[in-house]
């Protein structure tokens, strides 16, 4: 198998999506860094017109979009599958991916973990804490279906992990970093334990954002 080529800026949680997959199927992969500057100028705005990351690109095949990345990579590393075979646990999946894409990411982590983390430290501007209040209600509705979704489960699609634990693992933690995590949390404990459990991985040990600073150092 040729090796796998992921164009990310380091610290994405997306990006981080796929690099934990790719460790999960003990694949060789190659980091091409993305300076957040350069996402919507070429070469970039060629492999993604929405100047957005990650892009994937396996032997001149280049595909965005990371529920597609991940779902290409399960099929092309088929061991072990992290997809569930039993229907009403795929469904579960899907659902969890979109809720991931759809309310988790957009309008709760593009805008809390944007104003507390990326604006401050990133681009040096003041965090809008009247736009972060705004969020509040949406997250805690999020947490709270993510919560209620997982249950007693081991994991977010039943007793197997799954690629929807590898979508929303990353995006959980880089809010665990924020102080509107223990709010949000408050009534979701279950939420507190599997992060823990995804966060005792290796894929997730070897994909911090320290771990992938460190390879677009060497990149
Ligand atoms: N739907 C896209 C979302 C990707 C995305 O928004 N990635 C973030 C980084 S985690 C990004 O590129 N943000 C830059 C921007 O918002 O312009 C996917 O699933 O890949």
């Amino acid at each position: 198998m040729s090796e796998f080529f992921v164009h990310s800026v380091p610290g994405s949680p997306y990006g981080r999506s796929v690099f934990v997959l790719l460790a999960e199927k003990g694949a060789r992969y190659r980091l091409v860094p993305v300076a957040p500057q350069t996402r919507k100028s070429e070469p970039h705005i060629s492999r993604h017109p929405f100047g957005r990351v990650p892009v994937l690109e396996h032997d001149g095949f280049v595909l965005y979009e990371t529920q597609a990345i991940l779902r290409y990579l399960d099929r092309v590393l088929p061991a072990p599958p992290f997809t569930p075979a039993e229907p009403r646990a795929a469904a579960r999946m899907d659902q969890l991916m979109n809720i991931c894409d759809w309310y988790l990411f957009n309008g709760v982590n593009n805008v809390i973990a944007f104003q507390r983390i990326i604006r401050p430290r990133l681009l040096g501007e003041p965090t809008d804490e009247a736009a972060i209040a705004a969020a509040m209600p949406q997250a805690h509705a999020v947490f709270n279906e993510l919560s209620r979704l997982l249950g007693g489960s081991a994991y977010l699609a039943g007793d197997n992990v799954s690629l929807a634990d590898f979508i929303v693992g990353p995006q959980l933690d880089f809010l665990a970093a924020t102080p509107e995590w223990q709010p949000l949390v408050a009534t979701a404990p279950n939420l507190v334990s599997w992060l823990a459990r995804m966060n005792a991985r290796d894929s997730f040990r070897s994909t911090t954002a320290e771990r992938i600073a460190e390879l677009a150092k060497a990149a």
